[in-house]
């Protein structure tokens, strides 16, 4: 069986039910999952309803309905058979589209697609689920570009600046020739080119940190000044890097690369392919993947994924001015928060530095704020950040964030919070480059330490010659 195998199957699996029940996560990634499979079920004409939980454990699983239909788990479920077992679901009952690392369970065979243990390991689960819609329907292409978003927003562009892969050489070339996907080759590897000014989205940026530039928009600005770069309207509106015309665009990424060479930096991280959405309106944030994952993320973590669904299913009327005040919301604490840690400041230990933020922000956004404080902070050591679970007073989540730089040493935040946490009864996960955890709040001081050992051990063991 390969993996083209598993695709089938969940497609027979799908198309046989009489009813159907989507659990799924409620970041971007899950949301697109959502969106994908309701969509391509609904048009098979079999009725399907969505739950959407922020993580299945034994919590949440009530929430996934005792009836006859068959319900198909996305972004989750690989690793908690378990708890599908323990609430009696036989084997006909589940189907499981994910690419999170699975557990299978004794006395149960649940029918799986899951991209991870074919060696496919930058590819989300909205990937997953599109290529399962795709065989459910062939004219399903118009979903690719949901499938785009959902892995932009899992980071699977992230480490090799573009994405790669089946995610790459199946669905960006479906969304591409649908016309909904713009692939651009060689652009900047820059967040905002569809919202924010210039200026703002080139000292917004911190991979690569470029000197006198990241961190520094008044820098930014005169560097565009200099480069003879016209930045603003005759109405005094800022323009974004999208609409600026090709040889301006030429222009500044060559100024950058100068400045990096001149810097002693490597230039491999300063393009990169990016997907763009043609039909969607110019400078909103739905024209790029990572800004429309901004947005998915927004509605997920203020606790209304539904509304991010229905963006994605085409409201651009209520739906999209909740989603973008959740979106302003969302920016202002994030902005809030990332003041807290420059001014709270943080404890270094030899291979980290961290801060317990208590109770003041929703556990949600915890880790956002410690990736962009990041770049403030020393960025050659990982940052973790510890916060209080409201739901939960004998729990802390821990949040890590890193950079590329750091991962191409051998950290790996994944394996160092999935191991440390299993060593205290708390579970954890994510990427090298950023994951979470949560721990019993006894072992919050004891855990840090471990961390930081084991992050010590990483970077011995990826070069001998480190201290
Ligand atoms: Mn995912």
């Amino acid at each position: 069986m390969g993996f083209c195998d598993d695709v089938k199957a969940a497609a027979e699996q799908i198309a046989a039910a009489q009813e159907v029940t989507i659990i799924s996560h409620i970041d971007a990634d899950g949301i697109a999952c959502e969106a994908i499979l309701s969509q391509a079920v609904s048009r098979l004409e079999i009725p399907v309803k969505s739950v959407f939980v922020r993580q299945l454990e034994p919590l949440t699983m009530p929430q996934v309905p005792a009836d006859s239909s068959l319900k198909v788990f996305a972004d989750l479920g690989a690793g908690q058979q378990n708890l599908m077992r323990d609430r009696g679901f036989t084997d006909k009952e589940i189907l499981i589209i994910d690419h999170h690392v699975s557990q299978p369970v004794e006395g149960c065979q649940y029918t799986q697609v899951n991209c991870l243990p074919y060696g496919f390991t930058r590819m989300s689960a909205a990937g997953v689920s599109y290529l399962v819609s795709k065989e459910l329907d062939s004219a399903n292409t118009d979903l690719a570009m949901l499938a785009v978003i959902g892995n932009v927003g899992d980071m699977m562009a992230r480490e090799k600046c573009g994405l790669v892969g089946p995610a790459r050489d199946i669905i960006v070339e479906d969304g591409a020739r649908h016309g909904s996907v713009e692939v651009r080759k060689k652009d900047l590897n820059c967040y905002g080119t569809s919202t924010r000014p210039l200026h703002l989205s080139l000292a917004y940026n911190d991979d690569p940190f470029i000197k006198g530039i990241t961190n520094n928009p008044e820098g930014a600005r005169q560097f565009l000044k200099r480069l003879g770069i016209r930045q603003q309207a005759p109405d005094g509106r800022w323009y974004v890097w999208e609409e600026i015309p090709v040889e301006d665009k030429r222009t500044v990424i060559s100024a950058l690369a100068e400045q990096l060479m001149a810097n002693g930096e490597k230039l491999d991280r300063l393009l990169a392919e990016t997907y763009g959405f043609p039909l969607e309106t110019p400078r909103t944030p739905l024209r790029n993947a990572q800004e429309y994952a901004t947005v998915l993320n927004a509605c997920g973590r203020w606790s209304k994924p539904q509304v991010g669904g229905a963006i994605l299913r085409g409201d651009r009327g209520q739906a999209y001015r909740d989603a973008e005040h959740m979106l302003t919301n969302h920016r202002s604490i994030i902005r809030d928060l990332l003041q807290f840690i420059i001014d709270t400041g943080v404890k270094e230990l030899e291979n980290l530095q961290w801060l317990h933020v208590g109770g003041r922000y929703p556990d949600t956004i915890v880790g956002i704020g410690a990736g962009m404080a990041l770049s403030k902070l020393n960025s050659s050591k990982p940052i973790l950040i510890m916060c209080e679970v409201p739901e939960d007073r004998n729990l802390t989540k821990v949040s890590m964030r890193t950079n590329e730089r750091v991962v191409e040493k051998g950290i790996d935040l994944q394996q160092a919070l999935a191991s440390a946490s299993a060593e205290y009864g708390g579970g954890g996960g994510g990427h090298k480059i950023a994951a979470g955890a949560y721990i019993p709040k006894t072992a919050e001081q004891e855990f840090v330490e471990r961390v930081n050992r084991i992050l010590g051990e990483q970077f011995a063991a990826a070069c001998p010659g480190h201290r």
